[in-house]
């Protein structure tokens, strides 16, 4: 897991059975027409744009326990996890664009077999940490975290369709960012296991410039790693990204989303992100879904370099006398 920084990589991952909902499969192309691989060739290094994963349609996937698509999930999963490790391995900065953040299992497995010393930074309203046992929902987009982190490891059922992967994180490795909607089995384990999270309560206590600044002392201070970002877009709030499953009111502000990411961005330890849960099918109108693509746009962006202040880089052949 050596010195990445100097392309980025764009993997798209149109899925969305971690939910119920149609419509999370547009949010690559959302995201793509709202300009997003432009404003990344704008900042100073090369883009591949490696298009879309195609996942396999599973014909016979019951449900197991209360959980739905259990082996469509594993399976995008395990797909996503071999491409992510691929672009990784190539030395990329890579971006996963959802899709249900049920791929971060896959983003951030295939992240780890390279960089096995990472760390996880979830920006999302929610935490994402059910187990199987404790899903309101049955859906798996609310527990990406509980396949990944081994202290909850004697608490997951053997789900069909993820035997390709063991828990790889320890909840010491992992800050939370911007919650305000937790069940409470997600409460209990949190709790429990003293993760580290930050609510929007805690957000408006110590402001967002602090809360940045405990995360990354948890996270970094001490030794240097590689961040994987997974930002779900519900943690933005709805005024700005509308279109999206599972909207919670009381989120970020647009100056405190884009604080996170070029805070992230300044470490040089940005290593992978996932951008999920943009729907383009639940916009209230066409204007609705484009503010939630230009705001997820804006939020890569930013991750990788882009800055408020503006940069020289694009001006300097026709401003310096030569
Ligand atoms: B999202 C809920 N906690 O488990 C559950 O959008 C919502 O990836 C999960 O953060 C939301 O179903 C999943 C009620
Ligand atoms: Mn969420
Ligand atoms: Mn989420
Ligand atoms: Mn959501």
């Amino acid at each position: 897991c050596q010195n990445r920084k100097h392309s980025v990589a764009v993997l798209g991952a149109p899925f969305s059975k971690g939910q119920k909902r149609r419509g999370v499969e547009h949010g690559p192309k959302a995201m793509r027409d709202a300009g997003l691989i432009e404003r990344l060739s704008n900042l100073d290094y090369p883009v591949h744009d490696f298009g879309d994963l195609s996942f396999q349609h599973l014909e016979k996937d019951e449900p197991y326990m209360n959980v739905h698509f259990p082996r469509t999930v594993g399976c995008a999963n395990k797909l996503l996890s071999g491409a992510v490790s691929n672009a990784v391995g190539g030395g990329h900065t890579t971006v996963v664009l959802g899709g249900d953040h049920s791929l971060a299992i896959g983003s951030v497995d295939g992240h780890a077999r390279h960089c096995p010393d990472l760390c996880l930074i979830w920006v999302d309203a929610h935490a994402d940490i059910n187990t199987p046992l404790t899903s309101p929902s049955g859906n798996l987009h609310g527990q990406s975290v509980a396949f990944m982190l081994k202290e909850l490891q004697n608490k997951m059922p053997e789900l069909p369709g993820f035997n390709w992967m063991k828990p790889f994180l320890s909840a010491k490795d992992l800050v939370y960012i911007g919650l305000r909607d937790v069940d409470p089995g997600e409460h209990y384990i949190l709790k429990e296991l003293g993760v580290q999270y930050f609510t929007m309560r805690d957000i408006d206590r110590l402001g967002i410039q602090r809360v940045m600044e405990v995360t990354f002392d948890h996270l970094l201070s001490r030794k240097q790693r590689p961040i994987h970002l997974s930002f779900d877009i519900d943690a933005m709030d709805p005024s700005l990204a509308p279109a999206t499953g599972t909207p919670v009111n009381g989120g970020l502000t647009y100056r405190e989303g884009i604080w996170i990411t070029e805070e992230i961005h300044n470490t040089g330890l940005l290593s992978v992100m996932d951008l999920v849960e943009v729907n383009p099918a639940l916009g209230a109108s066409r204007e609705a879904v484009e503010n939630t693509a230009s705001m997820a746009v804006d939020v890569i962006a930013s991750s990788l370099g882009q800055t408020r202040e503006g940069s020289p880089i694009a001006q300097t052949q026709t401003l310096k006398d030569d």
